[in-house]
C-alpha cells in the first residue's frame, strides 16, 4: 500500500489561539504522521509566493498581511491518500460556512472566516510537492510523492 506526502500548515492565529495541540490530535488520531514539522515567521516575499496563484485577488494584500503576522507550524503530514484525506479534515476554506456545513472539520474548529481559516492543506499531489519543497528543501520535488512500498 502507498504512503502519500502532504504540507499542513497551522496558520499564525491558530498557532497562536494555542490549536497546535488540538489541530495535532486530530491529525494523529486520524492516522497522519508527523513526517516534520517546522515553526517559522514567513516575511511578506515568501507568504507571496507561497501564495503566487492568488496575486491578483482583491484578498491578496490581506492574505499576506495574516500570514506575516505571526509564525506558522509547517508539517509534512505522511499516510495513505495523504493530500485529499487531510484537505476533507480541514474543510472548506471559509470558517464561517464550515462551522454549519462541517461544524466537526478543523477549520469550523478553531478558524474565524474565509481569510483566518486558521489551517492549510495542499490542494493535489503536484501542490503538495510544490509546498513541501517550499519549506523543505532536503526533500527533494521528486521524493515527495514517492510512493512507498510496506513489505
Ligand atoms: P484554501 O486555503 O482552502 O486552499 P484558496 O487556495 O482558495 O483556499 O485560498 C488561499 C487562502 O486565501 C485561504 O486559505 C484564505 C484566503 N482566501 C481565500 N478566499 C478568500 C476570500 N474570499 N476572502 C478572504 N480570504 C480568502
Ligand atoms: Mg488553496
Amino acid at each position: 500500500t502507498g504512503k502519500e506526502k502532504t504540507l499542513a500548515m497551522i496558520k499564525p492565529d491558530g498557532l497562536l489561539g494555542n490549536y497546535t495541540d488540538e489541530v495535532k490530535n486530530v491529525i494523529i488520531n486520524s492516522g497522519f504522521i508527523i513526517f516534520k514539522e517546522m515553526i517559522l515567521q514567513l516575511d511578506e516575499d515568501r507568504a507571496a509566493s507561497f501564495y503566487a496563484e492568488h496575486s491578483l485577488k482583491s484578498f491578496f494584500p490581506n492574505l499576506i498581511k495574516y500570514m506575516t503576522s505571526g509564525p506558522v507550524l509547517v508539517m509534512i503530514l505522511e499516510k495513505e491518500n495523504a493530500v485529499a484525506d487531510w484537505r476533507a479534515l480541514i474543510g472548506p476554506t471559509d470558517s464561517k460556512k464550515a462551522k454549519i456545513t462541517h461544524p466537526h472539520s478543523i477549520r469550523a474548529l478553531c478558524g474565524i472566516d474565509s481569510g483566518k481559516n486558521c489551517v492549510h492543506g495542499s490542494d493535489s499531489p503536484q501542490s503538495a510537492q510544490r509546498e513541501i519543497s517550499f519549506f523543505f528543501q532536503e526533500e527533494s520535488a521528486g521524493q515527495a510523492v514517492i510512493q512507498h512500498d510496506e513489505l
